[in-house]
């Protein structure tokens, strides 16, 4: 494969931080099987906040340890594994140096809203976590791997909802009778969200001041479970979270029609966003280290193939369920969020389509299947983790402990 972009030569080697997660892991075998010497960064810490919550994955999923394993007999190819935190410094330039990353996808952070407003420490950890790791990253590529392009998982959330139309990072305002192109006005809604909004600043300072090559992929919500890799042995199979913390809207909907609860709009359920197939997620990280950005440059793609509000995958799981024989209910459960329930929504999703992405939408066909996979593991579910229990207005500064 040619590389469009402007480094000398094809990067070969990715490092993948966070590469025990849902879109990490899907992304690793991607780039494996695609040829990249790859190297996971992960310390784990998803698998410990699902034990301190009592939630689990709807899919089993086997050690990291195993599913490295588990690759190399099934391929012959190995993928490195680097487990520490990227927050701890010492850890990081130790994996920076010794693997020795032409590219460093970052997917590493505490990712869910809910999760970030459980209570004080919480909201503290996810921005401690996220802004400090992402600072380590930026600071491990300008000492020990200067040509290496960042590749960092942003959100189509840090734009919020505007009542204007949401442009690719930056937008042209002419003030005064001057015209500037400046970045995109960011109005998150969560202290995780916010935590990706403080990430872009770093980032797009450090690309001007010390000439770092970064890519900001704003991705909207990931749905799907099966990529051609995780879907090769048990053993690869990527995690599925539908508990009411880290499971997100489409996939909680088909676990929730699997198992007959109704499925949990929340509020007048006009919420749009962008989402995408984790098969895209794996596609567009591909695209955008195959094509790197020059030294200096800050690039944001919009990381999303279609919108739709909260309604009308709420629709599409009802239709889909009575074809499969499913009766599905809705029910609008009150907003544990403050967030705008009917409001204007059109983001620019078209850079990554420029470098060649072929999306894959949401077709009766995936819906149907991603059904049939919940309706699989449907005795796995604990309902009692399906109903929403953070909530933003509630928050305190006193830790929320989990009662049994
Ligand atoms: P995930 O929780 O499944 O995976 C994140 C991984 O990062 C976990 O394995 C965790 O152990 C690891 N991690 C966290 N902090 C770390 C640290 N300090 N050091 C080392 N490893 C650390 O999350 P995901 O759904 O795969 O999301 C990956 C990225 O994509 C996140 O940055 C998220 O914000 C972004 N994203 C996800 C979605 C989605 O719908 N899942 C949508 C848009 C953006
Ligand atoms: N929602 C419901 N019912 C549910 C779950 C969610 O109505 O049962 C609504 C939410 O209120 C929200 C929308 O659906 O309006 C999306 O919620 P979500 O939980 O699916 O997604 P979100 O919290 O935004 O976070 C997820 C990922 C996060 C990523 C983000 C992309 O967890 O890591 O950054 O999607 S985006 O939404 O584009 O910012």
């Amino acid at each position: 494969q040619e590389v469009s972009g402007h480094s000398s030569s094809k990067p070969k080697k990715v490092m993948v931080i966070g590469g025990d997660g849902y879109c990490g892991w899907a992304t690793a075998l991607h780039l494996s099987n695609k040829g990249y010497e790859v190297a996971i960064v992960d310390n784990l810490v998803r698998r410990l906040f699902d034990h301190q919550l009592g939630l689990d994955s709807l899919t089993p999923i086997t050690s990291i340890q195993n599913r490295v394993r588990r690759w190399k007999s099934l391929t012959g190819k190995t993928i490195q594994l680097f487990i520490g935190d990227i927050c701890d410094f010492d850890f990081l330039s130790e994996a920076f140096k010794s693997f020795e990353p032409d590219a460093a996808v970052h997917f590493g952070e505490q990712r869910s809203a809910p999760y970030s407003m459980i209570d004080r420490s919480r909201a503290v950890y996810t921005q401690h976590n996220n802004v400090i790791g992402t600072l380590n990253v930026l600071f491990a590529i300008k000492e020990y791997s200067e040509e290496c392009h960042l590749v960092k998982l942003g959100t189509m959330g840090e734009y919020g909802t505007p009542n204007i139309d949401i442009e690719e990072g930056f937008i042209t305002i002419t003030h005064n009778g001057r015209t500037d192109t400046l970045p995109y006005p960011k109005q998150a809604s969560s202290f995780y969200h916010l935590s990706k909004v403080h990430d872009s600043h770093n980032i797009a300072f450090t690309c001007k001041a010390w000439g770092i090559r970064a890519t900001d992929l704003n991705q909207g919500v990931v749905y799907g479970v099966r990529t051609d890799e995780t879907a090769m042995h048990e053993e690869l199979s990527n995690r599925f979270d539908y508990d009411g913390v880290f499971g997100t809207a489409l996939n909680r909907f088909c676990v929730q029609a699997a198992v007959g609860h109704p499925l949990t709009v929340y509020g007048k359920g006009g919420q749009t966003r962008g989402y995408l197939d984790i098969r895209d997620t794996v596609q567009c990280v591909e695209l955008a280290i195959a094509n790197p950005a020059k030294p200096g440059e800050f690039r944001v793609f919009n990381q999303f193939t279609e919108q739709f509000s909260v309604n009308d995958l709420a629709k599409l799981v009802t239709a889909a369920g009575a074809k499969l024989g499913l009766d599905v209910q809705t029910k609008s459960v009150p907003n544990p969020r403050v967030e705008a329930e009917e409001h204007y929504y059109n983001a620019k999703h078209t850079k990554l389509i420029e470098l060649g992405l072929e999306p894959h939408l949401l077709s009766d066909s995936l819906l149907d299947s991603l059904l049939n996979f919940a309706v699989q593991y449907k005795d796995r579910v604990d309902t009692a983790q399906i109903m929403p229990s953070v909530s933003w207005k509630k928050m305190g500064a006193k830790p929320r402990t989990v009662s049994v």
